[in-house]
């Protein structure tokens, strides 16, 4: 009986101890952890020993619950929270609430704020150092906050610190694909978080903590719906909804955004037209924009995907973009409005390269929008790839804002499956010289207004987020969004202090731990452009839910939807021509890199197959035949799989049994898929090289036949269906 009781003991102990290892992931990056080394404990000790932190109002209060609830985690001991400012260590105050003694030693730092940016600093008051953190606004308050945090979760030496932030970006927003059936759409992290059946009268703590996450990192708007959009969300039934969730959001600096079906005034207006020129449909978009703001006053805007992909749009009526988004823009602009205007648009009837067809209608509306119309462009010109050119607009638009759109759910990207570090890809887009205002003319010139001086900046990301308890789906996609908000803060950031930030708040400060799974994670881009789409290849992923590799696809309605459009392999060789004497793509690029692109030998080997179709005995810069260059390439990428499961498994002994597991067991797949896309895809070009793999690329151990014949009916982010 005894040992009976021991069992079920040792058992209540192992469930609860494995349960709270799960809710670790639930974190994020807010873990707050019990701090180890002795000395950083007694200096930041000494940091909080009084803190004086006033608050009039919710922003404010959501500031000091954070920091009431994490100092007790990492120091152990309850925060003294003091009235009096001349005795505190650690003072929390906007600035104009400062007594003017305190101004006086930080006014510089203030003055080159922006409204949303803050100031830590150490400054000597009242014959003593103490720690000031301050700003302009509330939100600048709940910043510097989160960053006094995220710098005692890093065990930061904060004696002496001095330190001024402020966002580069206006606009630092997520775009989530969600349905109102909580379905997502290309997302694999489980189902939407928006509880709409529940909502208003509900508030599920996790709006509460994702609006924490988002906040920690600077995001500061949200797209609630998915762009393919349903026009109920706009009926009061589900505004009442949103307006529930605005009002938690904006506590903590969010602003709540909806996505706009064109043909909404049909659809839920009883009209018999959404023309945008038609007095009635602009009255009905005023009419709701009046209604939204009566409820949401904060309320940020629309976003419209418009004649894209089957979606309604103002040209279903003879009249552009302009059109449709001025109109909206018309709409909103009392309230404070904005429209965030998709340019995501290739049309069925259009035998241009698709590459080439949203510059082609965009470029002429320059200028042309109203001044609260944002045009947002996906980084590259086809469609989220792991690898692409930046998109031909950036640089190319100089009078209308032009908004970054990032995917950062993997749709390309091998799902929540695959471990690919995203800030890589996101750099390499915005560090890209468009030469459009000489050299220099970076795109992150471009996306943070600084280039053009444009009026409004936008930066958003496609969320990776789900109701999954991890929220992304795999532990180290929590870094995708992590640095997506840290990149839309500021795009000049490097990819090596994003990763050093997210694994020192997320897993550990030990610098054992922390160099190679660093190392892991900044190579795992290229490995998994390596094992799906190298030297330029793109789009070869199988129809619909684009898991997996599908080269040999030619069966869809429309040809720029299959692969071997894309690739165009044929006996003489591989890739699209988009040079000169093909698509002339490379036209829509400065000359400078236009000349560089429209040159096999300047391209850079990256892009290669993306503007050229090269026979397979092209010699490459390693002196490799083409053929050879891509065999090899594609095994890389599975050698560099390899090589991260060997990492993670010496990383082992910094690890919680859950946390070592899961991603072991997320790598053990991730390895299995890399192989099979470089069999499947060698297989298949091999059909038209007609040559040997070269040595050291491994054989394929199943036939092209059967890799073709893989189905995946239910493969999550499309529509679910019930059989
Ligand atoms: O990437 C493609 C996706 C679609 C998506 C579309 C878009 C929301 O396959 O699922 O639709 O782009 O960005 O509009």
């Amino acid at each position: 009986m005894k040992q009976f009781k021991i069992v079920i003991l040792l058992f209540t102990l192992y469930t609860a101890s494995v349960k709270s290892q799960h809710l670790e992931d639930y974190k994020l990056w807010l873990k707050y952890e019990r701090i180890e080394s002795k000395t950083v404990l007694q200096s930041y000790a000494d940091l909080v020993s009084q803190v004086y932190f006033p608050t009039d109002n919710e922003v404010l209060e959501n500031a000091k619950n954070e920091l009431s609830t994490a100092l007790p985690n990492m120091l152990g001991k309850p925060v003294e929270f003091s009235e009096n400012l001349a005795e505190s260590t650690l003072i929390i105050d906007r600035y104009d609430q400062l007594p003017n003694a305190l101004q006086k030693l930080i006014k510089e730092d203030v003055d080159n704020l922006n409204d949303e940016g803050y100031v830590i600093k150490t400054v000597a008051y009242n014959n003593k150092n103490i720690s000031l953190v301050s700003a302009k606004t509330n939100i600048g308050i709940l910043y510097g906050t989160f960053r006094l945090l995220n710098l005692m979760q890093m065990n930061e030496d904060l004696a002496g610190v001095s330190l001024a932030d402020s966002p580069k970006i206006d606009l630092r927003m997520l775009n989530h694909w969600d349905n109102l059936d909580r379905s997502v759409e290309r997302g694999y992290a489980g189902f939407s978080l928006w509880n709409w059946q529940k909502l208003p009268e509900y508030i599920d703590q996790r709006y509460i903590d994702y609006a924490r996450a988002n906040a920690s990192v600077g995001i500061n708007a949200t797209v609630l719906t998915n762009v393919n959009a349903n026009a109920l969300v706009l009926t009061p039934m589900y505004l009442e909804k949103v307006e529930a969730l605005a009002k938690v959001f904006r506590g903590y600096g969010i602003k709540v955004y909806l996505t706009a079906r064109f043909s909404a005034p049909i659809e839920i207006g009883n009209l018999k037209t959404a023309d945008p020129l038609n007095e009635e449909v602009q009255k009905w978009w005023s009419n709701k924009a009046k209604e939204i703001y009566a409820r949401i006053p904060d309320f940020g805007g629309f976003l419209v995907k418009a004649n894209s992909e089957g979606q309604p749009g103002p040209q279903n009526y003879g009249r552009n973009h302009v059109d449709g988004a001025n109109m909206m823009a018309t709409a909103l602009k009392p309230f404070g409005g904005n429209v965030i205007w998709r340019a995501f648009v290739y049309s069925e009837h259009d035998d241009t390269d698709r590459a080439k067809q949203a510059y082609d209608e965009f470029l002429p509306y320059d200028g042309k929008f109203k001044d609260n119309v944002v045009v947002q462009v996906k980084n590259g010109a086809i469609d989220f790839q792991p690898r692409e050119p930046f998109h031909p607009l950036f640089g190319a638009l100089k009078e209308t804002p032009i908004a970054m759109e990032f995917q950062i759910t993997q749709e390309y990207l091998g799902f929540s499956t695959h471990l690919v570090f995203l800030p890589k890809l996101f750099i390499e887009v915005l560090e890209a010289d468009t030469y459009q205002k000489g050299p220099g003319s970076t795109v992150a010139k471009v996306v943070d207004g600084s280039l053009y001086n444009n009026a409004i900046s936008a930066m958003a990301g496609v969320s990776n987020i789900g109701n999954d308890l991890n929220w992304t789906g795999h532990p180290f996609a929590q870094a995708n969004w992590y640095g997506f908000g840290r990149l839309a803060w500021n795009p000049y950031l490097s990819a090596d202090e994003i990763a050093e930030e997210w694994l020192r708040t997320t897993y550990s400060n030990d610098k054992k731990f922390i160099e190679p799974i660093k190392e892991m994670m900044l190579t795992s881009r290229e490995a998994v452009v390596n094992y799906m789409n190298p030297l330029g290849l793109h789009h070869i992923f199988d129809t619909g839910h684009h898991y997996g590799p599908g080269p040999w696809v030619d069966n869809l309605s429309r040809p720029d939807w299959n692969p071997v459009y894309y690739h165009k392999a044929d006996e003489n060789g591989i890739g699209f021509d988009r040079t000169d004497t093909g698509s002339n793509a490379t036209e829509q690029y400065a000359p400078f890199l236009e000349k560089k692109f429209n040159d096999p030998a300047t391209t850079p080997e990256m892009f290669l197959l993306w503007f050229h179709h090269l026979p397979w005995d092209y010699k490459l810069k390693s002196g490799n035949s083409l053929w050879d260059g891509i065999a090899l390439k594609y095994q890389k990428g599975v050698d560099q799989v390899s090589t991260m499961n060997a990492t993670w498994e010496n990383a082992k002994p910094f690890l919680t049994a859950h946390e070592y597991e899961e991603v072991k067991m997320l790598l053990q797949i991730q390895l299995k898929e890399a192989k099979w896309w470089r069999n499947a895809c060698l297989l298949y070009f091999q059909t038209f090289s007609k040559r040997p793999l070269p040595k050291g690329v491994e054989q394929p151990n199943k036939s092209l036949e059967e890799y073709r014949s893989l189905k995946f009916p239910f493969a999550p982010g499309i529509r679910p269906q019930w059989n």
